[in-house]
């Protein structure tokens, strides 16, 4: 392994951590197929994963976690930086000598029994100035298999690195093997769970879970977490945004990014089929981008990832045929139910549940059992390169210039379907007041309405006010022409039968076109107090009960949402930007009048 590595403070990393942790093997990640199908295949015989149909989803496989790793856990997430004010009041702090003094004790022979992996990899197209490496360690081989297919791993990422800087990251499911002691399928140890994250020193620390954002160490660990320290400290954005390229009948191209909290559209929207004739969308990223200035002013966005860990349940030919064709092979699935055919299943697929299934527990389930035969945030890993929308521009080192910029959120009233900010202030300030009803995609209640700015509440790695600060001093870097402008959307109002008022996914596009020609200053608006709503939709060849209901804006409830904001905001003390204060201060007044 030393030959293959010309980095000595990864060498002496890898020994350091291999010291503390006791594995009783080491394996330096290449990235290659044989390396993916040998640890395919070893977990296979382990019972992990199941493969599936050779021909209905070749390789592809099934797997379980165990049922209390099933999602993020926020509550065990932690920002450990020297002082308590710069993690802010959002995010849990413990100081970095107390956390790190833990973790060694958590992670003292933690791998006995197990196979150290050393994973290096690349956020971000290979050879981009704007890509970063990291280089994660774990003993959970369904980490390798993901980052494999969600990051560029392996080789490539090794020699990209040479001698520079990388972000690292340790992770343990936190299981040590007794020697002849028989693994199980999911090892994970809730007991012991911890993510940590040292924004100075800039390391990541995760063990107990085995599930995505807690285990795959690149996603919003390093590309939000991490990232979105270094974007403050040098001058850019990493946000939980996808980015879609849009083109109209007349073939003219605008990208646009989009924050929604985690659960609430932005898989779909990145894959969007437009029902609009003419209109097309393209898939940059869906869950993260990291943005910068270019040269000509523009914002310019890179996806730091390389593949999608996206909502199984949903998911369905009619709401999403490029994610369903992009999973058709070479796919992961986690917590998804399993056909006696081989097949996965799931709530929302789009079709019927044959008569009996195994679920997501490994139980025996029948129709109408009245439980859920995947967990709501079953999910699949399936590498970007498989999707048919990827957007040629994708792995541009350069990055797309982004004309708009969309926030939203998981609301059943109050906010309308539509609404444009005023200028880049105002932009901030609504990404500050963004709130969204709790999803499955983090342990905890659901459906219950909590403060989620700029859909960032669980992945800012410092002082939420001092964001909100770096979103407005962005706001400054360029050209006021220069910058995106930035809407408000909300594809979940609900009716007095609890319906959605909208029908959403591909009619999206309706709303995406009127962004985009409002960016190419076609477009007409209203100005209410709240922001510009469209003067006209189009909503040719589609029925929708009650159109005025979408964009209807109730005051009262409104001047509700701004006290509650008043109080929120008071969270942030000194560090609130007196900008989004007065931005609040002027909604109210202009709600008033
Ligand atoms: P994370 O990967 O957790 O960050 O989620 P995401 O923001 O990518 O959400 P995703 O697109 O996976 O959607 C989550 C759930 O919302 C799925 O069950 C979708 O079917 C559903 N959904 C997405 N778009 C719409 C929409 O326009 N309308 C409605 N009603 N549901 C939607
Ligand atoms: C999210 O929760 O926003 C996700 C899934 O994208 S996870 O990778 O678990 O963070
Ligand atoms: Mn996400």
């Amino acid at each position: 392994m030393r030959e293959r590595i010309k980095n000595p403070s990864l060498i002496q990393w890898i020994e350091e951590i291999t010291a503390l942790c006791s594995p009783s093997k080491i394996h330096l990640c290449d990235g290659s197929e044989e390396e993916y199908n040998q640890i395919t295949s070893q977990m296979v015989k382990a019972g992990t994963l199941v493969p599936l149909d050779a021909k209905k989803h070749p390789g592809s496989f099934w797997c379980r976690s165990h049922p209390d790793d099933v999602a993020r856990v926020e509550e065990n997430t932690f920002i450990c930086s020297e002082k308590k004010e710069d993690a802010g009041p959002t995010n849990n702090w413990k100081s970095p000598a107390e956390m790190k003094k833990k973790l060694i004790e958590l992670f003292g022979g933690c791998m006995k029994g197990r196979t150290l992996y050393v994973i290096p990899y690349c956020m971000g197209p290979l050879g981009s100035p704007s890509s970063r490496i990291g280089v994660e360690i774990t003993d959970s081989p369904y980490v390798v298999l993901n980052m494999r297919l969600m990051t560029r791993m392996g080789d490539a990422a090794l020699k990209q690195l040479g001698n520079g800087p990388f972000i690292p990251g340790v992770h343990s499911v936190g299981v040590p093997l007794k020697p002849g002691q028989k693994d199980v399928a999911w090892p994970c140890n809730p007991a012991v769970r911890t993510i940590a994250h040292f924004p100075e020193t800039r390391a990541i620390w995760s063990i107990g879970s085995g599930y995505g954002g807690n285990a795959l160490l690149g996603k919003k660990c390093f590309a939000l977490r991490i990232a979105s320290v270094l974007g403050r400290d040098e001058g850019w954005l990493a946000e939980h945004m996808l980015i879609l390229g849009l083109t109209s009948p007349e073939g003219e191209k605008k990208y646009i990014a989009a924050a929604f909290p985690s659960a609430c559209g932005k898989t779909n929207l990145a894959m969007m089929t437009p029902t609009l004739p003419g209109w097309k969308v393209e898939c940059v990223g869906d869950d993260i981008a990291w943005m910068r200035f270019g040269k000509d002013g523009r914002l310019y966005a890179i996806n730091p990832e390389a593949g999608y860990f996206g909502v199984a349940p949903g998911t369905s030919f009619k709401t999403n045929p490029n994610a369903m064709k992009t999973i058709s092979r070479n796919t992961l699935f986690t917590n998804v139910a399993l056909t006696p055919d081989k097949d996965v299943w799931w709530e929302g697929i789009g079709k019927e549940a044959p008569l009996h299934l195994t679920s997501w527990l490994g139980e025996s389930w029948k129709l109408g059992s009245g439980k859920p035969a995947a967990h709501p945030n079953s999910r699949f890993t399936v590498s970007s390169k498989q999707c048919p929308i990827y957007d040629p521009k994708a792995e541009d080192p350069k990055g797309v210039p982004i004309s708009a910029i969309i926030f939203g959120g998981r609301r059943s009233s109050v906010i309308p379907l539509v609404f444009e900010s005023f200028n880049w202030q105002h932009g901030t300030f609504l990404g500050a007041s963004v709130s969204s009803e709790t999803t499955a995609a983090a342990k905890g209640e659901m459906g219950k309405l909590r403060h989620d700015p700029f859909a960032m509440l669980p992945f800012c790695g410092y002082n939420m006010g001092d964001y909100f600060a770096h979103w407005l001093a962005m706001g400054k870097k360029t050209d006021a022409k220069n910058l995106p402008r930035i809407y408000y959307v909300n594809w979940f109002q609900k009716n007095d039968q609890g319906e959605y008022l909208w029908p959403g996914y591909g009619e999206n596009s309706r709303v995406l076109k009127w962004i985009f020609e409002r960016v190419s200053g076609k477009a007409k608006a209203i100005e209410t107090p709240i922001g510009y709503i469209p003067e006209k939709l189009d909503f040719s060849e589609i029925f929708v009960k009650d159109p005025a209901r979408l964009f209807h804006i109730d005051r009262a409830a409104w001047i509700k949402e701004t006290e509650e904001l008043s109080h929120y905001f008071k969270l942030f003390g000194d560090h609130l930007p007196k900008e989004i204060h007065s931005e609040l201060e002027a909604l109210k007044k202009r709600l008033f009048s």
